[in-house]
């Protein structure tokens, strides 16, 4: 059996709903632990996901020098994944030079490891065969180019920018389980919009640790804007309510809140963020914005499990996924893209304040499909 009939095996025990669906989440990222186990929360884990302040930012100032341009930069985060995918095709093109039913069947196998996800794989497959019938092509050595187009056109539309607001400061919320890297990016958005001459304004949302609370005061000193902060365990909604009164009484630009990722259970995850949009709307109706969505692309296809749960109560009106940099599972970037209708509008590509990027499908997909022509070469 092929990897991709075992996929398709699994695929329709989930449709039959022959599987649990805890199983379709990521418990060890949301732990259902018992109401007032916080104790139990601080984990090891939870530390080995916190940067080091001290690394990170001689990191960012490393990487802010960067001068690689943008395909360059994407290509290079892109290494792993292309290894694992477009390294694979190049392999199969070479051992076969005819476009027939195994070289199809070994692509789709190759796909679905790259987790991009089972939608994806039969879709891509059956365009590409369309496309090669079409231009009459049988040289397997083709196959890359058409690929490259047809990734480009799932993912589909090109450079999602943040929705501003009309007038006032516009208000991002940042949302997402912990470790994932939602703290980081909002040192990264606020270096990025700084740097265009906007005032940002940063909210501790996440009250649930003071570590989390410091992590964010250490990234707003070094990017240099101002941040609205309260006691660990305080009310996350008082936090808001006054960053917001504070973003309009500082005429700041933005504000972007950020928020926990680990409570007790899935439940009051949701009930907190809920909580947050709440109080959002009835100080600034038109708000908040954006409701950026951090997901982890090392992650694979659990980051689409996590989105789907997200999706349901927190209205999320862009994704962010870090960490491509580290993973040979960009193909999830295809999935996000199919699974969900909401747009990819950043991607992490590592832990410097430069190294978060708008997404353009037509940059992933060179980045991701650039040949290496010696490959294909004997
Ligand atoms: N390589 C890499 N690491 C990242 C990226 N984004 C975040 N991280 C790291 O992921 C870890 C968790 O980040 P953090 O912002 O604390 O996550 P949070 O719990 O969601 O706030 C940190 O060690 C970050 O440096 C990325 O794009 N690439
Ligand atoms: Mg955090």
């Amino acid at each position: 059996m092929s990897l991709f009939d075992k996929f398709k095996n699994k695929k329709n025990k989930e449709e039959k709903g022959l599987m649990e669906p805890e199983n379709m989440f990521v418990p060890s990222e949301l732990p259902l632990a018992e109401q007032g186990e916080t104790e139990k929360l601080e984990t090891p884990e939870m530390e080995k996901v916190s940067p080091e302040p001290e690394k990170v930012q001689t990191e960012a100032l490393k990487k802010e020098d960067d001068p690689l341009n943008f395909v360059e930069r994407m290509k290079k985060s892109l290494s792993k994944t292309r290894e694992n995918f477009t390294g694979k095709i190049e392999a199969l093109i070479k051992n076969n030079r005819s476009l027939d039913d195994d070289f199809w069947e070994d692509v789709e196998d190759i796909l679905i490891q790259a987790d991009c996800g089972m939608k994806v794989t039969m879709n891509l497959v059956e365009k590409m065969k369309q496309t090669a019938k079409k231009n009459k092509i049988k040289e397997s050595s083709q196959v890359l180019n058409i690929m490259q187009e047809e990734i480009a056109n799932i993912i589909g539309r090109e450079s999602m920018v943040i929705n501003w607001a009309a007038s006032g400061p516009t208000i991002i919320m940042v949302v997402g389980v912990n470790g994932v890297g939602k703290t980081t990016s909002i040192a990264k958005l606020a270096y990025r919009y700084k740097k265009e001459g906007r005032k940002v304004l940063l909210a501790a949302a996440d009250t649930f640790r003071a570590a989390a609370i410091d992590q964010l005061q250490i990234w707003a000193d070094r990017v240099g804007v101002d941040m609205i902060k309260h006691q660990e365990k305080a009310d996350p909604g008082a936090v808001v309510f006054d960053a917001l009164s504070a973003a309009e009484a500082r005429k700041a630009d933005i504000l972007i809140i950020d928020t926990a990722g680990r409570l007790q259970n899935k439940v009051n995850l949701m009930n907190e963020i809920g909580k947050i949009r709440r109080i959002i709307e009835r100080e600034r109706p038109d708000a908040p914005h954006e409701v950026l969505l951090v997901l982890d692309a090392t992650t694979g296809q659990n980051a689409v499990s996590q989105a789907q749960v997200f999706l349901e109560v927190s209205g999320i009106t862009g994704i962010v996924l870090t960490k491509l940099d580290g993973t040979a599972k960009g193909g999830i970037v295809l999935a996000l893209a199919q699974e969900l209708n909401i747009p990819l509008k950043y991607v992490g590509i590592g832990e410097g304040l430069e190294d978060l990027r708008d997404f353009s499908p037509t940059v992933f997909a060179k980045a991701l499909m650039y040949s290496d022509k010696a490959a294909l070469e004997n």
